[in-house]
């Protein structure tokens, strides 16, 4: 069966522009049964696919892609194709994506066996009725199949399938303001994560965390550095030195194996499980930058998060990070349940204090299927409900909470970068970054760009 895979376009801001990983690993197992798969992807691409072609299509969606899914979706729809979505969004909705009629089927959380078992039923002139991780529509009412368990055998995945998609050449590096180096490939080497922070939705691959072997990710490691001419590695894990020793021994074995490609953490790692002999590894490998998810300088709020960590420890990874010679990224957050002004205002202190070498401002999103937006709808009031807004980049948080006032929110973010970013050390370290300067512009463009759309 010929099957097209969607990225759809986000709307009013610019991610950066990267190969999706979970195309990349849908389409490897529908090939691997004997399906042909093509990618169309809104990042890179201008032109509207040809529908007619395609027996099925498939959308991901995050909650800001959701709608330019079913605008995709109902063309396609229209055209002929069985029409499926998957990804956090609709994974969490099911129901909310059946109820545009441009849907025929929710493929629910983790998505490869659902995937391939609905692409054979079809071939089969079956239909998605009974899938276990599908819902579909029965005389207009949403019905689920079962939750389908967790794929246990990660090692049993194909290795991604780069070679579906189209313009792999027009993707650049998954932190464009601190490196150019591409193609840059993402790699997963465990699934799940097993916190529980308020903020992060976990419905694709849930708590149970979930380990390749080390020497599975060396074989694709080796893959991405040999034959696909990766020129960096972007590791994502939601949470890859869970297990410290298992992430040593990637290190290690990519290290013997003589693998000079730079790598990096941009999604972060745990800040209490480092330790110097790690990050020495770590580095050794070729690693040149890593992130950690500080959040809040408020120890209080901290807590609240779940995030089971403490100040004090994120403040030893940063150190033992730069004394391994590596890059540092800082996450922070404003605007989290329990927030007032002097915590905002903690928080701009503890990243001057911690001082990464980059650091980003964000403000808490209660996406649909976390207990932050349980609460906030619960207990508070939610201001933005328009899916298309839920990137990060807006002026003004997103509910009221208590003592979270949105406009403070916003003033917090704003007032963030200015203070962190207008400092001789922060200026001095970007005028000494080679590069920096054009990446830069980059940003300034693309920052224009967002204000006007905003
Ligand atoms: C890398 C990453 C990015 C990259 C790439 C985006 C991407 N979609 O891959 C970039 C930097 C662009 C990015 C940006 C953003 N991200 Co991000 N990102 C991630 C991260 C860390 C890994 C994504 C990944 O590769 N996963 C591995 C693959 C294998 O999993 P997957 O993509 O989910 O796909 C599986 C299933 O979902 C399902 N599936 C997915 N699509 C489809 C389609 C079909 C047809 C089917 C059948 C199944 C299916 O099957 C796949 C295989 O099992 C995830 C966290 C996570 N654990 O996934 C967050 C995550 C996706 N990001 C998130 C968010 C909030 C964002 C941003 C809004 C802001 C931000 N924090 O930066 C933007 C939105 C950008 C956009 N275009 O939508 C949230 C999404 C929550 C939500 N409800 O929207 C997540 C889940 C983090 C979290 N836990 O809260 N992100």
């Amino acid at each position: 069966m010929k099957v097209l895979l969607l990225n759809p376009r986000p709307p009013v801001w610019n991610p950066p522009r990267v190969p999706l990983l979970g195309l990349a690993s849908l389409g490897a197992v529908l090939k691997a049964r004997g399906h042909e798969v093509e990618v169309w992807d809104g990042a890179v691409e201008s032109r509207a696919p040809e529908w007619g072609q395609y027996r099925m299509v498939g959308a991901t969606a995050t909650t800001c892609q959701v709608k330019g899914a079913w605008k995709m979706l109902a063309s396609a729809r229209f055209a002929g194709a069985f029409t499926v979505i998957g990804g956090p969004h609709p994974s969490c909705l099911p129901g909310e994506s059946l109820a545009t009629g441009a849907v025929d089927c929710v493929v629910r959380g983790e998505g490869e066996e659902t995937l391939v078992e609905l692409a054979d039923r079809l071939g089969d002139g079956g239909r998605a009725e009974g899938i276990a991780g599908a819902s579909w529509l029965e005389a207009g009412r949403t019905v689920s199949g079962p939750d389908r368990p967790p794929i246990r055998d990660l090692d049993s995945l194909p290795l991604p399938a780069w070679d579906i998609f189209p313009r792999l050449s027009s993707y650049g590096n998954p932190q464009p303001l601190l490196s150019r180096l591409k193609p840059a490939f993402p790699i997963m080497t465990s699934r799940g994560c097993p916190y529980a922070c308020t903020f992060c939705y976990k419905g694709v691959f849930g708590r149970e965390w979930r380990a390749r072997s080390p020497e599975s990710v060396l074989r694709e490691w080796e893959w991405l550095a040999g034959p696909m001419r990766a020129r960096e590695i972007a590791v994502q894990d939601d949470s890859f030195n869970v297990d410290r020793d298992r992430a040593l021994r990637i290190c290690r074995l990519v290290s013997a194996a003589g693998l000079s490609v730079p790598w990096s953490t941009p999604n972060g790692i745990r800040a209490d499980i480092v330790d110097g002999d790690l990050l020495e590894a770590m580095r050794e490998s070729g690693c040149v930058r890593v992130s950690f998810g500080v959040e809040c300088g408020d120890q209080g709020i901290l807590d609240r998060l779940g995030k089971g960590e403490s100040l004090a420890q994120m403040e030893n990874a940063f150190r033992l990070a730069r004394q391994a010679g590596l890059r540092t990224t800082g996450f922070f957050m404003f605007g989290n349940l329990g927030e007032d002004a002097s915590t905002m205002q903690a928080t701009i202190r503890f990243a001057v204090a911690v001082d990464p070498f980059y650091a980003q401002f964000t403000m808490a999103t209660p996406y649909p299927g976390t207990a932050l937006y349980d609460v906030v709808v619960r207990d508070g009031e939610l201001l933005e409900r328009d899916w298309d807004r839920y990137g990060h980049y807006t002026a003004r948080g997103f509910f009221r909470h208590g003592e979270v006032n949105p406009d403070a929110v916003g003033r917090a973010i704003r007032s963030a970068y200015r203070r962190f970013y207008v400092r001789p050390a922060a200026i001095r370290r970007i005028l000494g970054d080679r590069g920096a300067l054009g990446r830069l512009s980059d940003v300034a463009r693309g920052a224009c760009h967002l204000l006007g759309r905003a």
